[in-house]
């Protein structure tokens, strides 16, 4: 835990005089163990603050308020997190291959990554082991109802591979990833937020040509970017949006009628100088009533199976509202009228009312009568956060700052009033991208916590080679007088974007159904099989097809050996029986690249070639017993007769 505070040294007077007996009360309670579980961040040296401000300190055995979800940028996965104590809880594969659980070997994850690739990925992948091995996971958001975290889903893009994935929060696990034809680069994604999710918004940032297949490959002016409403539910594209310029990132209102996403680019060059010649880009608005109206009427044209309409200057469908160059981040405030576009190259945040989009629709007004705000914040704007009391947080990537400002205030400077909207500016270490507050993408933001995710992590760790972690630092914004910085968090590559939930909303499964969707395959295979997953052992063969069924009960496997030979193709099926918490085995087959979680009740398999004959000991590789060393049995490949 690191104490930085650097623009907050002064200790507030009212924090001082509100506290100080009840600070003797509870010191003289507590002893030397600290003062209200705040004794690690204070050290002692501001114990006056303790009683106001919520402590981050959760101590061993305590559980955190908030979960929260990280995206891993490169990593291609999602984590958990607890907020406050920024302790990394867990890991969830989402488009990356992952030795521990197998994700990417098992057939129930391979039928994830696979089943939603287009046919020609499909084809390009076949003699590339069949699956994406990389991924670029940005933004994780949960699914809404009615302006509410629902506790449902997270989704979440692949920038690398073009894809939308979909996180069930009941175990989670990833249960659907779709590949998105037409579109390259899938960055900004938002659900929506009213009445429900819905639809997922999801932008292609980078133009290509359509079909991408070799035509039009130096005639920039053919390429396209194309924006996506994924049908959340069914996990299928609904439709699509051709638009000029390229997209980044995309918020949705809580009136369910709009989307919105920046544009930069709209020279459409392909190389700097020119993407940046223009003074301004744009924010485009989606109008999503006229599009279902359209696609009721066939107003679109199939393109790669999915309809797409033409949403280019002077679509019915789209509204362009000139911005500064490049704009980047852009979000919906709580307060529901709100939307914050983030300057990036300018200086400024300019604020959107959406009031005002049904009257530019009718063309009553201009596009930028929409601007209802634009405080000019510092360097290097990139994404604004909420709190409960109309304040935002904008991070600052250039001047490696917070800055909080008031968002009446800010309007009413551009009125013309002389008001300064910005109230403070904290250090944060160093270059934010993201940040995000306690629920404050939702109508229960809370503006307790704030993280800051920093792109260098630079002096604050110790030192672990040329490669450092990011640092995602925790912020208390729960008083209006003093943000204050009070934890540093490392992080490996490369969280881009996080939620914080509260922990109450979300009440995942600590043992799986025996019938769920994600393993239903596999158990249909073994019912054809006649096997009782609680019996001991079954081999059947069928041909050089063979199906190896076993179950695991600490510290045994039902199978303490099992002999193919080699040349077969063998499906291997366990199923953990033991119906308790927290007792994983896993499956591991030396030399033979084979590993993969199962789960209390969880039936898990894979299928492979016994191209290699010997002896090769399969072993629990999840500690789960005294006896756990103890817990594998042999595989004999029998080596084909050779002339
Ligand atoms: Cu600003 Cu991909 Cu959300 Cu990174 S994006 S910071
Ligand atoms: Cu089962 Cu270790």
């Amino acid at each position: 835990m690191t104490i930085s505070n650097n623009k907050n040294s002064g200790v507030s007077r009212r924090a001082l005089l509100g506290t100080t007996a009840k600070t003797a009360t509870l010191a003289g309670l507590a002893g030397a163990a600290g003062i209200g579980g705040l004794g690690a961040l204070t050290a002692g040296s501001r114990p006056a603050l303790a009683q106001e401000r919520p402590s981050i300190e959760v101590k061993p055995g305590q559980l955190d308020e908030y979960y929260g979800f990280w995206s891993s940028g490169q990593s291609g996965e999602v984590r958990i997190f607890g907020v406050p104590s920024m302790r990394e809880l867990m890991r969830i594969p989402v488009f990356n291959i992952d030795s521990a659980t197998g994700w990417g070997t098992t057939n129930e994850s391979r039928k994830i990554l696979t089943e939603g690739l287009l046919p020609e990925t499909r084809q390009f992948l076949a003699d590339k082991g069949g699956i994406w091995k990389n991924g670029d996971a940005h933004h994780p958001h949960m699914s809404f109802t009615e302006g509410r975290y629902d506790g449902r889903y997270i989704f979440i893009n692949d920038k690398a591979n073009t894809r939308v994935a979909r996180i069930r929060c009941d175990v989670m696990k990833t249960d659907k990833i779709i590949e998105i034809p037409n579109a390259s680069d899938i960055h900004g994604l938002r659900p929506q937020k009213f009445p429900r999710t819905g639809y997922i918004f999801a932008n292609g940032e980078h133009r290509v040509p359509i079909p991408n297949d070799g035509r039009d490959l130096n005639d920039p002016t053919k390429y396209h970017a194309i924006f996506t409403a994924v049908d959340g539910d069914a996990m299928k594209v609904a439709w699509q949006v051709m638009v000029d310029g390229n997209l980044d990132n995309v918020d949705a209102d809580y009136q369910g009628k709009y989307a919105f996403s920046t544009c930069y680019n709209s020279e459409e060059a392909v190389d700097i100088a020119g993407m940046t010649a223009n003074e301004q880009d744009w924010v485009v608005v989606f109008n999503i009533k006229r599009i279902e109206e359209g696609l009721k009427k066939g107003d679109f044209k199939e393109m790669g199976g999915v309809p797409v309409f033409d949403g280019r200057h002077g679509s019915p469908y789209t509204a362009y509202i000139p911005i500064s160059t490049s704009p980047h981040g852009i979000n919906t405030a709580p307060d529901q009228i709100h939307v914050c576009i983030n300057g990036k190259l300018s200086p400024t945040v300019s604020v959107m009312d959406v009031r005002k989009l049904d009257d530019l629709f009718d063309g009553k007004i201009q596009p930028r009568d929409v601007i209802v705000a634009e405080p000019e914040l510092g360097l290097g704007p990139l994404h604004t956060a909420f709190d409960n009391r109309g304040n935002a947080y904008t991070t600052l990537f250039l001047d490696s700052q917070i800055a909080r400002w008031n968002i009446d205030k800010a309007r009413r400077a551009f009125a013309g009033e002389k008001v300064d909207p910005i109230m403070q500016k904290l250090d944060v270490h160093y270059q934010p991208g993201h940040n995000h507050s306690s629920m404050g993408e939702t109508l229960d933001t809370d503006g307790k916590w704030l993280v800051s995710l920093n792109k260098f992590s630079k002096d604050r760790f110790l030192n672990v080679g040329p490669l450092k972690p990011e640092n995602d630092q925790l912020i208390d914004i729960s008083d209006d007088k003093e943000m204050r910085l009070v934890h540093d968090g490392p992080t490996f590559a490369e969280p881009h974007d996080c939620i914080i939930v509260k922990a109450d909303l979300l009440n995942p499964k600590s043992v799986w159904d025996r019938d769920d969707p994600m393993f239903a395959d596999t158990v249909a295979m073994m019912k054809a099989d006649g096997v009782d997953p609680e019996a001991a052992e079954h081999v059947f063969r069928d041909g050089n097809k063979v199906r190896v069924y076993m179950h695991s009960t600490a510290p045994q496997f039902s199978l303490s050996e099992f002999t193919v030979q080699e040349g077969d193709e063998v499906t291997l099926v366990v199923t953990n029986i033991d119906e308790v918490d927290d007792l994983t085995h896993g499956l591991t087959i030396a030399n033979y690249g084979i590993a993969f979680e199962i789960a209390p009740m969880q039936t898990a398999s894979v299928t492979f070639k016994a191209d290699r004959p010997g002896v090769h000991w399969y072993y629990c590789m999840w500690f789960c017993h005294a006896l756990h060393m103890e817990m594998r049995g042999r595989m004999l490949v029998e080596p084909k007769k050779r002339a």
